[in-house]
Formats: C-alpha cells, sequence, structure tokens
C-alpha cells in the first residue's frame, strides 16, 4: 500500500518538473509503460493471496487513473505553454497603423498648374498644348528671334544631335504659334476670325543648372488675339489673375519696361506682398508683351486687323513662392518626405 501511494507521490512531482512534451512521453513511459513501475506492481498481483488480489488490485487501479489524470493535465499545461511562447515570438500588436500603399498624389508643381488652368478657364481661356521637340522654326525663327541670338547657340539650347533643325523647345512659345496657325486654318472661311485665348503650360528646356536652375523646368505662357487687345487688357487679366493666384486683394503688380523678341512692347512684372515674410518686397515673376507683328504674320494674323498679348511665367518659381519652397532642385528628386507635404 504504500508503494502505492508513493508511487503516485513521485509521478505527480515528476510530471510537475517537467517542461517538455517529449520528456513528458518517456516518464509516462516509467509509470505506464509496458514495464513500467505500475505495470510491474499489477504483475506482482498474482502472487498476492486471493483476499488480499482485489483491494490492492483496485488501488493500483486507482493509482493509475490518478496518474494519467495528473499526465493529461500536465500534457495539457505544457501544449498551453508552448502555444504562448509561439505567440510571443510572431507578437502582432493589432493597434499599430497598418502598412498600406498610401493614396498618392499630386506633385506641387502639378497642383499649382490645375490651379492656373482653373483661373484661366474662368476667364474664357483654353488649354494648348504641343511637341517638347521642336523644330527651329517654331522654337525661333517664328518667334522673330534673330540668327545670332545668344538663346540659339548650343551653350543655352539642347540641340538633337542626330536630327538637324530639331531641339528641346526652350519655352512654350512654339506651342502659341502652332495653335495661332492652326486656328487660322479652321476659320479662314468666316469674315471674321473668333478670338485666341489660350494658355500653354508644358516642359521646357535650357542648358543651366544650379540650386535656382533646372536643365527642364516648366512654363505657362497666355496668348489672347483679337480686334482691339490693349496693353490695357494685358495689365488687367495679368494682374488679376496674380491677385487671385496668391489669394491678396492688396497684392502690388507692377509693370517694367523689357525686352524680348517676340513682343514689342515688352514689359517684366514684378509682385509685393503687403504681408508675411515677403512683404513690400519686389519679386520678378513674368514676362509679357504685345506680341510682335512679324510673329501674328508668322501664326497667319494679319497685324494690320488683328493685334495681341502674350505672357510667360514659369511654373515652378510661381509654386515656390505659393509655398515657401527655397530651393527649386526638391522639385526634382521626388523625395516623399517632400512630396508627401501636398497630398
Ligand atoms: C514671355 C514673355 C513675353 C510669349 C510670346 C508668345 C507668342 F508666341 F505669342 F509670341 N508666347 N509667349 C511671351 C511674351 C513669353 O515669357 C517670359
Amino acid at each position: 500500500m504504500l508503494n502505492i501511494e508513493q508511487l503516485i507521490a513521485a509521478a505527480t512531482s515528476e510530471f510537475a518538473g517537467i517542461t517538455d512534451a517529449a520528456q513528458l512521453e518517456q516518464a509516462k513511459a516509467r509509470y505506464l509503460g509496458k514495464s513500467g513501475s505500475l505495470t510491474e506492481l499489477l504483475k506482482g498481483l498474482g502472487k498476492l493471496p486471493a483476499d488480499e488480489r482485489r483491494t490492492t488490485g483496485a488501488s493500483i487501479n486507482r493509482a493509475k487513473d490518478q496518474i494519467e489524470a495528473t499526465l493529461n493535465s500536465r500534457r495539457e499545461a505544457i501544449k498551453r505553454a508552448a502555444l504562448e511562447t509561439q505567440l510571443d515570438v510572431s507578437a502582432l500588436d493589432i493597434t499599430l497603423p497598418g502598412r498600406g500603399r498610401g493614396r498618392g498624389g499630386l506633385h506641387p508643381a502639378m497642383r499649382t498648374l490645375e490651379r492656373i488652368e482653373q483661373l484661366f478657364r474662368s476667364i474664357g481661356f483654353e488649354v494648348a498644348d504641343g511637341p517638347e521637340i521642336e523644330a527651329d522654326w517654331y522654337n525661333f525663327t517664328a518667334l522673330n528671334t534673330p540668327e545670332n541670338h545668344p538663346a540659339r547657340s548650343m551653350h543655352d539650347t539642347f540641340y538633337l544631335e542626330k536630327a538637324p533643325g530639331l531641339l528641346l523647345r526652350t519655352h512654350t512659345s512654339p506651342v502659341q504659334i502652332r495653335y495661332m496657325q492652326t486656328h487660322v486654318a479652321q476659320h479662314n472661311h468666316l469674315e471674321q476670325m473668333p478670338e485666341i485665348r489660350i494658355i500653354a503650360p508644358g516642359r521646357v528646356y535650357r542648358v543651366d543648372s544650379d540650386a535656382t536652375h533646372s536643365p527642364m523646368f516648366h512654363q505657362i505662357e497666355g496668348l489672347w488675339v483679337g480686334e482691339n487687345v490693349s496693353f490695357a487688357d494685358l495689365k488687367g487679366v495679368v494682374a488679376d489673375f496674380l491677385r487671385r493666384f496668391f489669394e491678396s486683394d492688396d497684392l502690388k503688380v507692377r509693370f517694367r519696361p523689357s525686352f524680348f523678341p517676340f513682343t514689342e512692347p515688352s514689359a517684366e512684372i514684378d509682385v509685393a506682398f503687403m504681408s508675411g515674410a515677403m512683404e513690400g518686397r519686389w519679386l520678378e515673376i513674368a514676362g509679357c508683351g504685345m506680341v510682335h507683328p512679324k510673329v501674328l504674320r508668322h501664326g497667319g494674323i494679319d497685324p494690320e486687323r488683328y493685334s495681341g498679348f502674350a505672357f510667360g511665367m514659369g511654373l515652378d518659381r510661381l509654386t515656390m513662392l505659393r509655398y515657401g519652397i527655397d530651393d527649386l532642385r526638391l522639385f526634382f528628386e521626388n523625395d516623399l518626405r517632400f512630396l508627401s507635404q501636398f497630398c
């Protein structure tokens, strides 16, 4: 009898000390296996006198049940502990934000472009475009640029090595020439040509690269051609646009006499903010003028009957002013830490 109680105690304490499932099964074999202690006790029953056999047999069976119960609960505990460890190892913090791809967004220069297009559409302008690889004639000759003008040199303009006469456009003015020609061809059966009111935004290229110049940048040019279009119209349209663009009714706008081959007279446009960090400082923001009669003629338009104004400005510079960005190169590095601030 003492043997049985000792056996139960020994099994219980041995099982309790085991943390490994395989070791537990080995320990089980030592008690309940073919030559386990309990099995040995059962085998010894036959040697006992008949009256003891029954009671001893019963207590051995109770011991067997008890050891099996202890074993089972220990098995469960080991299994649970293993599961806990596995969960810890592959710990998943469901409170962390997801690693989704984000929604993407527009480049700040494109936001500015959409805004400018919207403002000009509201006063009856259309958006026109044309090729970035241009013919020398459209980029320079049609715009009254002399053969010896420095802008035509290889120091300032990218020429296509294997295609004589072709270059990367240095401004979007060739779009205006092409538009005038097409417009005239479409309406030459009419007594009177409808007015041309377009803006031409797009990429332009110049041999230039530093903190404030990129070999590729964005320009927007505007053109309004009709009967009796005057410099007063130019001033009104541009000043109104700039005040709406910068959301500043008291923005100061100034026209300074200047020179461009394609306009006469020509002017630089300066603005001054009446508040904020840039308060009171004049900033050059655009160029403009009345389209030169020779340029109108290259566009197929009679300068004796029609007149027009044109203007051009740098989209990247406008964007820098609007958002307070101080280095142009940020626009072209495509660093998400910069770009995502505009989404
Ligand atoms: C500027 C400044 C002044 C301009 C001229 C023309 C065209 F094709 F109609 F002649 N388009 N844009 C122009 C005039 C551009 O950019 C600073």
